[in-house]
This record gives C-alpha cells, sequence and structure tokens, in this order.
C-alpha cells in the first residue's frame, strides 16, 4: 500500500462554486454557453441532467435549460492547482503530476500509514484550498486510480492485493484504463461486458486480438502494474502562495505568510538536497494586478531563515499602496547537491 491517487471532484465547476458560493446546490457547467462552444466539465448536479465533459454546448443546454454556464477561467483553475500540488510535495518529493487536477504519490518512503497520508491531504485540501478531492490507495498506480474513481466525489477508497481479483470482476470492462470505446465495443461485439468476462480470456488471444493493450489488459485485471510514480523531471521552482481570506495591506501579516511559506520551501530543499539562488515574492492587488519581484544572490542557500531574511528584504522593498489579494513565495536557479544519494541513503537509515 504505498500508491496514491488524487483527483480533484468536477474541478472546475468546485473552483467556480468556491469563487462564487450563490452557485452551491444549483447545476454547474463550465463552457459551452456560447455558440459553439463545448462543456469541459459539470458539476455533480448538473451531471444528473446527463452533462458531461467534451459535450456540445448545445446539447447541455438542450438537457439542463436551468444550468449556470460559466465561461472557461484556466488562469484561475492553474492558480488553484498550484496550491493543490503544493500540499502534496509537502508530504513527498515523489509526486507525479498527471493532468491539472490529478496526481500519483509514491508514499513507500513515508513512515505514515497510506491511508492515514490520504485522510491528511483530503482534509488538507478541504481546510487549505476549500475544495473536496477525491483519493485512492493501493499497491500499484492502476489500482489507485481505479480506486480514487470508486466513491467520487469526495470519496477515499483502498485496494487491498487480498481484494484481486474479485473486487475486480463486477466492473464493466470500461473502467479498465487503457479500455477505451472503440475496445470496449469491440469486447461488446465479442459478448465482454466485465472484468469477469475478460479473466476467462487466455494471454494469447487477448494479445493477437488487442497486440500491446491485450497484454497491458491481461496484467491489470490481474492487479499487476510495475509503472513506477515519475517525478516531473527537473523542477524549475520550489513555490506556494495562497489566495488570502481577506485582502491584507500589513507587511507585517504578509510576512506571517512569507515566513510559513518559507519554512516549507525549506523542508522540500532540504528533503531533495537542493539548493536555490534567486527568491521570488509574488503578490496580487485587490484590483487584480499581479506583480513579481525576484532577488537573485551570489550563494546558494538552502535554509529556511537565509530564505526569510532576502524575502522579507524584497517585500520592504515593495511600495504597497493598496490591500493584496494573494501572496506567494518561490525559490528558483536550483541546485542539486551532489551527495544527493548519501544523505538519502542516511535518512533511511536513521528511520529503522
Ligand atoms: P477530470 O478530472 O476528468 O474531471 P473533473 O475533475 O471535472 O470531474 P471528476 O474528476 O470529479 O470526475 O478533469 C479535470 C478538469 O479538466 C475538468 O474539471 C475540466 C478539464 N477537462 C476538460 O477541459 N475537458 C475534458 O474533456 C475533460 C475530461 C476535462
Ligand atoms: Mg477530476
Amino acid at each position: 500500500m504505498n500508491i496514491i491517487h488524487v483527483d480533484m471532484d468536477a474541478f472546475f465547476a468546485a473552483v467556480e462554486e468556491l469563487d462564487f458560493p450563490q452557485l452551491k446546490g444549483k447545476p454547474v457547467i463550465v463552457g459551452g454557453g456560447e455558440e459553439r462552444g463545448v462543456v469541459t466539465t459539470a458539476n455533480y448536479i448538473a451531471r444528473k441532467y446527463g452533462v458531461h465533459s467534451a459535450m456540445p454546448g448545445f446539447r447541455a443546454r438542450i438537457l439542463c435549460p436551468n444550468g449556470c454556464f460559466r465561461p472557461v477561467r484556466h488562469e484561475r483553475y492553474r492558480e488553484v492547482s498550484k496550491e493543490i500540488f503544493s500540499i502534496l510535495y509537502q508530504i513527498t518529493p515523489l509526486v507525479e503530476p498527471v493532468s491539472i487536477d490529478e496526481a500519483y504519490l509514491d508514499v513507500s518512503k513515508s513512515n505514515e500509514d497510506a491511508v492515514e497520508i490520504a485522510k491528511f491531504i483530503k482534509s488538507s485540501v478541504r481546510e487549505n484550498v476549500g475544495l473536496t478531492v477525491s483519493a485512492g490507495v493501493s499497491y500499484n498506480k492502476f489500482l489507485a486510480k481505479l480506486a480514487s474513481d470508486w466513491n467520487k466525489p469526495d470519496g477515499l477508497k483502498i485496494i487491498t492485493k487480498d481484494q484481486i481479483p474479485d473486487i475486480l470482476k463486477p466492473l464493466p470492462v470500461r473502467k479498465i484504463h487503457g479500455i477505451g470505446k472503440k475496445t470496449a465495443a469491440r469486447l461488446k461485439n465479442k459478448g465482454i461486458f466485465t472484468v469477469d468476462d475478460l479473466l476467462k480470456l487466455p494471454k494469447e488471444y487477448l494479445f493477437t486480438t488487442f497486440g500491446r493493450l491485450g497484454l497491458e489488459i491481461y496484467e491489470k485485471i490481474r492487479g499487476i502494474d510495475d509503472r513506477k510514480v515519475e517525478v516531473s523531471r527537473e523542477r524549475k521552482s520550489y513555490g506556494r502562495e495562497t489566495t488570502l481570506e481577506i485582502d491584507v495591506i500589513a507587511k507585517d501579516e504578509l510576512k506571517k505568510y512569507i515566513h510559513t511559506f518559507a519554512e516549507s520551501i525549506s523542508q522540500g530543499l532540504n528533503k531533495n538536497d537542493i539548493h536555490a539562488k534567486t527568491v521570488t515574492v509574488k503578490y496580487r492587488t485587490s484590483s487584480f494586478e499581479t506583480h513579481s519581484k525576484s532577488k537573485t544572490l551570489e550563494r546558494y542557500i538552502q535554509n529556511c531563515d537565509e530564505i526569510i531574511e532576502v524575502a522579507d528584504g524584497i517585500l520592504n522593498g515593495i511600495e504597497i499602496n493598496e490591500p493584496m489579494r494573494l501572496i506567494g513565495l518561490s525559490v528558483s536557479n536550483l541546485k542539486e547537491s551532489n551527495i544527493y544519494q548519501m544523505s538519502f541513503f542516511d535518512k533511511e537509515i536513521k528511520k529503522q
């Protein structure tokens, strides 16, 4: 039980509800409001009307005439996504971002139980970001992803080894990642509807009919998936930012946020044995102007106090005439320490 898959619930629609609380309890559809637009997603209320992602807007408007159609605000969704990922990176550097609202975590090196970590992620995202996320916990990526989809929204599902293959048997073949519409249609023509039906097919048959995909299916439905969690190569920066609950003008108040961020950034650098040379403070004013100010040092730093010192210096140099609605801190110009392997190994020994 070392892999967690997290996937935000009705992500774009949930962000709309977060920013515009008057939408709560109503069917919310993001995109598709214009003449030729397409639905990006719909909240769970709108889904009851049959509205779903990639549906032409005109169709959604017929199915759900009372729907609240919202324009797509990609920049805002990216911003919220960053906040969510910053929570994930606090847990482990072994995070594989799959999309704007989805990631795998490898928590095998953690002292904490994977299910407890998943619970922590859920409550942390709820408290800090205000959104619900579904999480799946299992011993490989395929099963963790299947689990996160198990009881959406706000789901938490654990799939253990001894549940395999029984728990998979009743599932329709489409639930198996990799089986799309076309493959499902071909299987249906052969009278194969569920995983149970699939389990009866010999490996050779699946291979000759579907090629490599057939082999993958054969393994996955038996709970075999050796794919590693691939940490996105070369992280260019470490940062944290937050949209403030109420706009803030006092520098001392803003510094408190900066100091908290510095602490978690420093921890992240420490964990990965990375040093940074550039510190950036980002802020957005109440009139929605976004600015960032950086300072590049002669030397590399990692320590929390050093980051704070530079960040405070930057903040002191900023003239603040109006309240801030967002504050952020990041470090970049990174350098990986050569002793990474050794110190990582050291940490492992200390744990035992
Ligand atoms: P998903 O995670 O597939 O969907 P979702 O988060 O809206 O709903 P849930 O996970 O609860 O089933 O996609 C994440 C976001 O990506 C989604 O909110 C909108 C966007 N998206 C598109 O723009 N077009 C698409 O066709 C899909 C599937 C998603
Ligand atoms: Mg999602």
